[in-house]
């Protein structure tokens, strides 16, 4: 397919002030931020296409809340208490979006996939922000050349459905779609809680497979330490978040809000944990709902989580030099 950006358009403003590079075929980056643009094809008229007709998009509005971090990768952050990039030469580069001018359809899974592989392919991390998190699914195809690849799936859903509504395409089937992928050999999932779509069968299929359950509840009792013991041991490690993990009080702009979610250090934790066991292949962000966000602090949450997942991976010396 070519990248010759006939689906890739540039945002108004890079992530954090990264330059802007739509042109694939040029990539030369150790971080690409992407935007995916993608609505589960649920038949009923569900909450989830709200989306695609809101006036900020997901990507843009974690962009938005990333600018006053612009020019700032060589000040203190106390949280790694050191300079966030640990003087590092990082490249990092905003790539835009894909199918954000699309009406209607947005399932658009081919394209997504060949734009990811296209960044994998020129040695650059994706680190993808989406909406709707059906969109993962093509995401974590494009990993097909990555051997024993763990994903580590930061939820308070399983997403383990074959199918809702007669669709295996959509938000609450991610990891049954990936766990059929070859190159998926290990899963851990972290911050279930409530309720969701998943019945006794999905948690039995999920546990049969191998996957590793972290409930929300066991993160806030046992600490993070002993949850990342829990983590299988693997080459590499995919990360996806879905933003209803993190807690309701500074991620209430989700679909399906519930108390009890992690905290941001137990989330950045978790990251430092497995960068220290393995290499990170890359991340993606879903389930921000802009239109539902309040005061911009999903966002704020996103962008801060993307900011310090940068400053892990420079800090652990798996980018840059
Ligand atoms: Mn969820």
């Amino acid at each position: 397919m070519s990248m010759n950006s006939d689906f890739l358009t540039p945002p108004a403003h890079g992530f954090a002030g990264f330059p802007i590079c739509v042109q694939l075929n040029n990539l030369e980056a150790d971080i690409a931020i992407i935007g995916l643009h993608y609505v589960s094809p649920y038949p009923r008229k569900s909450v989830a296409s709200a989306t695609q007709t809101a006036m900020e998009t997901a990507p843009d509005a974690i962009r938005l809340q990333s600018s006053r971090f612009t020019g700032y990768w060589d000040h203190y952050d106390f949280d790694f208490n050191d300079v966030l990039l640990a003087d590092r030469q990082i490249r990092m580069v905003d790539c835009g979006d894909v199918d954000r001018k699309a009406n209607g359809s947005l399932q658009n899974p081919e394209r997504i996939t060949a734009v990811i592989r296209t960044i994998l392919a020129r040695g650059a991390m994706p680190v993808a922000l989406g909406t709707d998190e059906g969109g993962f699914i093509p995401f974590v195809r494009a990993f097909d050349g990555c051997d024993d690849l763990c994903l580590v799936h930061i939820d308070a859903h399983i997403d383990w459905r074959n199918e809702l509504n007669g669709v295996g395409e959509g938000y609450s089937s991610g990891m049954r779609r990936a766990s059929e992928m070859p190159w998926v050999k290990a899963m851990v999932q972290v911050g279930l809680r409530g309720i969701g779509s998943a019945r006794r069968q999905e948690v039995n299929d999920a546990l049969l497979f191998g996957s590793v359950f972290i409930r929300a509840r066991e993160v806030h009792q046992k600490g993070i330490d002993a949850c990342i013991d829990k983590i299988p041991a693997a080459d590499h490690y995919l990360i996806t978040i879905d933003m209803d993990a993190l807690d309701t009080a500074i991620a209430p702009g989700v679909l399906f809000p519930s108390p009890g979610g992690l905290s941001f250090d137990e989330v950045t934790d978790l990251v430092q944990g497995i960068a220290s066991k393995g290499r990170i292949a890359g991340i993606s962000l879903f389930e921000l709902r802009p239109e539902r966000d309040i005061n911009g602090l999903t966002a704020s949450t996103g962008a801060q989580l993307i900011i310090n997942f940068i400053g892990t991976l420079a800090h652990s010396g798996q980018i840059g030099k």
